[in-house]
């Protein structure tokens, strides 16, 4: 599930607010939008290398700029960003801040739902006996989790 999330949520993208602790706020996942919202010509957004976010000087190092005053910025990569303000004295005024994107996939989720694996059943002398101990480890793994529509192995 993508987020969007508005920086400086309610401040929007002004010269009043502390990004660095806003963008701690959050985690930020693959796919998720930043929203900056200003008033035109009086701010804009480029997303920077490392440096240039650390000296404040875009005269390189620029990897996007925009300027429209509703600018979507979609987290497309997993990586850190760093964003600032280029309009004179913004940046270094704190108009700044750099997140971590990290992938979205939710494997704590996916493993939470499956059955754990089924444990290997000793060989019994027949046939008969094999199979229905091995049924029998089936039920008793899913008993635990609730997942009754597999006691058609009955
Ligand atoms: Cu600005």
């Amino acid at each position: 599930m993508a987020s969007v999330y508005t920086v400086g949520d309610q401040d929007e993208w002004s010269s009043q607010t502390n990004y660095a602790s806003w963008a701690g706020t959050y985690n930020f996942s693959r796919g998720d939008v930043l929203v900056f919202k200003y008033m035109k010509g009086q701010h804009n957004v480029y997303e920077v290398t490392e440096d240039t976010f650390r000296s404040c000087d875009a005269s390189s190092g620029v990897l996007a700029k925009y300027e429209s005053g509703e600018d979507e910025v979609a987290l497309n990569e997993v990586k850190k960003y760093w964003f600032i303000c280029n309009f004179a004295g913004h940046c270094l005024g704190g108009m700044r801040f750099g997140i971590k994107v990290k992938d979205a996939t939710n494997l704590t989720h996916f493993k939470d739902i499956h059955p754990p694996p089924i444990q290997p059943t000793p060989l019994h002398n027949s046939c008969s006996t094999y199979f229905v101990s091995q049924r029998w480890t089936l039920i008793l793994n899913f008993i635990p989790l609730g997942l009754f529509p597999f006691n058609y192995y009955l």
